[in-house]
């Protein structure tokens, strides 16, 4: 019983229902957890083991004296809950499922009419209700499923619960109400960027044992000695530009989207400060600096290295992938600079100039100063080269490979860069020339151009947003922001959605594809935001309540009952990602691929792309063209691979590579962990 046991010390309860053994399908609700299954890291008394706040022997009794253990089955994947849990006074509702299209389409539940709150460690009965049919029985068409809410919202006391389906003799996972349900959650999140960072060395005692690894990318004509991609053998283009953080599942650096994780970073601390603190067990802990900004500076640093006398900024780092990045000794190579980076990383230096001047260090406030100085260089060679264009991995120019995905822009891309620039430049300088940038060219954004608010478009509303509230802006322009905003989020698409119970799992989107997960965040951040720019506080109530149901969706409240962050076990979770497509937590890795099946799985804390029902293999598994190795993949997954599947369904947790490419699906991406940082941390609490 190594593997149940060790499994079950995860959560109290299972420890006390498992040891009693009369907890019959203990072993049914792991089947997803790991051998490993604390893996514990810094950064969080959860990697104890211990919940904090009781003894386990006084739980046993209490259960059994209730008569519930000996019903009990196990999770149910039919009882679906945010499995870290709630904050006292939000809505809670689980949802109950009976699947009827898609993979599961044959399975059959059908729940009680009353469903109870029970307290997971006195055994308790604390609230009970009737279950709410969704629709009158409609069946989802995004997610397939006839569902039932069961709504405990009025449950507000603190402290360790789970629902409770007596007649099926099941019940979901164990989750906690409390003011600070989220910070180990978000700690987790965060920390990901420092497993992403590229040369610098993961100690053990950082990084966990798991996941220790020599620096990567400082070798010979690596980061230190990176070279012109298409000057390699030319010595005098070489540049040191160590540092940042590995894109995604790969290891390549995007300027652009490192500026971004950097803004992403640095705002979701701005917002909401008290949710960061300074002990997350990376290097800079106990620095007196929040971590979260910390990390942001490691991204600032690359962005420093990054930048050319001129003021320019180069585009790209291109570099290798191995499994562990140590292990990558390929060359680096750069691409030159371009218009849309340098912009972008203007936006970055000018906002970390902002944040870093209100640090108490003289260190920090100099390191403000500098960062000043290059956003004002950057902004002005771009003000002098307004179009210049550098595409990467494009065969055009000879950059066939380098990185991969394309991190060039459009007109309109760099309208936004320079948008978000020229703000945060006026907002640290108080220099007219940004504001007079930005008012001749905010009513070209998507946001107030097209008069739309999209969660595709959530940076735009937010820097609009953001402008309002600095020293000088016109009433014109600010009320035409805040009426555009006001405007379209009374939209049936906005607050109508939820006003009307639109989605079944409560989180509505009208389509999911490629980084559905991102949008989910970016959604809620649409509502986060209407709430903090007080735009019409009638709506605040509605506002929070909407933005958190898109974090309980990526917390389990969704058809597949996943937590999309990777191997949370230790943190709440009992059924989370346990595959991340990524070059160091490989398909295939005897330590890092899948939870319980390596020896440590992933890290905790990345969030996937998602649910894409646009996801497919390569064509060539369509004709069986793929060589042979390819084909027999192709052949022996055909079934299991989420084609056809109504939007919610289309995803599953594996990480294989062509011709699978469960990149679509289960890659994680900077860009996409910042919009859930920075909504998670609107909700949470120290
Ligand atoms: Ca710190
Ligand atoms: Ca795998």
């Amino acid at each position: 019983m190594p593997k149940k046991s060790i499994v079950c010390i995860a959560k109290r309860v299972f420890i006390v229902l498992c040891l009693s053994n009369i907890y019959l399908s203990c072993g049914s609700s792991i089947e997803n957890k790991t051998d490993n299954p604390a893996n514990p890291v810094p950064g969080g008394t959860a990697g104890s083991n211990v919940p904090p706040d009781r003894a386990p022997a006084e739980d046993e009794p209490a259960l059994a004296a209730n008569g519930v253990t000996g019903l009990m089955r196990g999770v149910s994947p039919y009882i679906v809950v945010d499995q870290f849990g709630y904050l006292p006074r939000a809505e809670k509702i689980a949802v109950i499922r009976d699947p009827q299209v898609g993979f599961d389409a044959k399975e059959v539940f059908n729940p009680a009419s009353t469903y109870f709150l029970i307290d997971a460690y006195s055994g308790k009965e604390v609230h009970q209700g009737s279950l709410q049919l969704w629709k009158g029985g409609k069946v989802s068409d995004t997610a397939g499923d006839k569902v039932w809410w069961y709504d405990f919202s009025s449950v507000t006391k603190p402290g360790s619960y789970y629902v409770l389906d007596k007649q099926n003799r099941t019940r979901s996972d164990v989750f906690k109400i409390a003011e600070n349900v989220y910070s180990q959650v978000l700690t987790q999140a965060v920390r990901s960027f420092f497993y992403q960072r590229a040369g610098m060395a993961k100690e053990a005692r950082f990084a966990g044992r798991g996941w220790a690894d020599g620096a990567s990318h400082l070798g010979p004509l690596q980061d230190r000695q990176c070279r012109r991609f298409n000057a390699l053998s030319d010595p005098a283009t070489e540049k040191d530009l160590q540092g940042g953080w590995y894109d995604a599942g790969d290891f390549n650096r995007y300027t652009s989207w490192e500026a971004i994780a950097v803004m992403g970073l640095i705002n979701a601390y701005l917002t909401a400060p008290q949710a960061f603190g300074d002990d997350s067990g990376i290097p800079e802990s106990f620095n007196a600096i929040p971590d979260v900004l910390d990390e942001a500076k490691w991204g600032l640093d690359f962005l420093v290295r990054m930048q050319n006398g001129d003021g320019s900024v180069l585009s790209i780092v291109g570099v290798d992938q191995a499994s562990p990045p140590s292990s990558a000794k390929g060359p680096s190579k750069y691409g030159p600079a371009n218009t849309s980076a340098t912009l972008n990383a203007a936006a970055a230096y000018a906002l970390g100039a902002k944040v870093f001047a209100q640090q108490n260090s003289s260190a920090m406030k100099a390191y403000s100063k500098d960062l000043l100085a290059r956003a004002k260089k950057a902004y002005g060679w771009a003000e002098a080269h307004p179009n210049v264009i550098f595409k990467n991995n494009d065969s055009t120019n000879g950059s066939g490979g380098l990185g991969g995905g394309q991190q060039e822009t459009g007109d309109e891309g760099r309208m936004l860069a320079k948008i978000h620039a020229a703000t945060y430049l006026y907002a640290v300088t108080n220099d007219r020339k940004y504001k007079d940038y930005f008012e001749a060219n905010y009513h070209k954004t998507g946001f107030i151009g097209s008069g739309r608010v999209i969660p595709e478009e959530q940076d735009e509303q937010e820097i609009l947003l953001y402008f309002t509230t600095l020293p000088q802006v016109s009433a014109e322009v600010k009320n035409r922001i805040r009426t555009a905003y006001q405007n379209q989020m009374r939209a049936a698409h906005n607050f109508g959605v939820h006003e009307n119970n639109d989605d079944a799992y409560l989180a509505f989107l009208p389509s999911y594809y490629w980084s559905s997960n991102k949008i989910k965040a970016a959604k809620g951040l649409t509502y986060t935001q209407f709430k903090r720019y007080e735009i019409d506080r009638s709506k605040n109530e509605l506002a929070d309540r909407a933005a958190q149901r898109y974090l309980h969706y990526l917390h389990g409240v969704n058809p597949l009952g996943l937590v999309y962050l990777s191997n949370m076990y230790a943190y709440g979770a009992s059924k989370s990602v346990n595959e991340l497509y990524h070059f160091w937590f490989a398909d295939g890795s005897g330590k890092w691929d899948r939870v319980g099946q390596s020896t440590y799985g992933p890290p905790p804390g990345f969030l996937t792309g998602g649910p894409n029902q646009y996801y497919a293999p390569d064509k060539c598994c369509n004709n069986l063209s793929c060589g042979e190795q390819g084909n027999r993949l192709c052949k022996s997954e055909r079934d299991a691979l989420p084609v056809g599947q109504p939007g919610q369904k289309s995803y599953r947790d594996f990480n294989a590579g062509w011709p699978l490419n469960s990149w679509q699906l289960s890659e994680n991406a900077i860009g996409y962990q910042v919009r859930y940082i920075k909504l998670l941390a609107q909700y949470s609490a120290r």
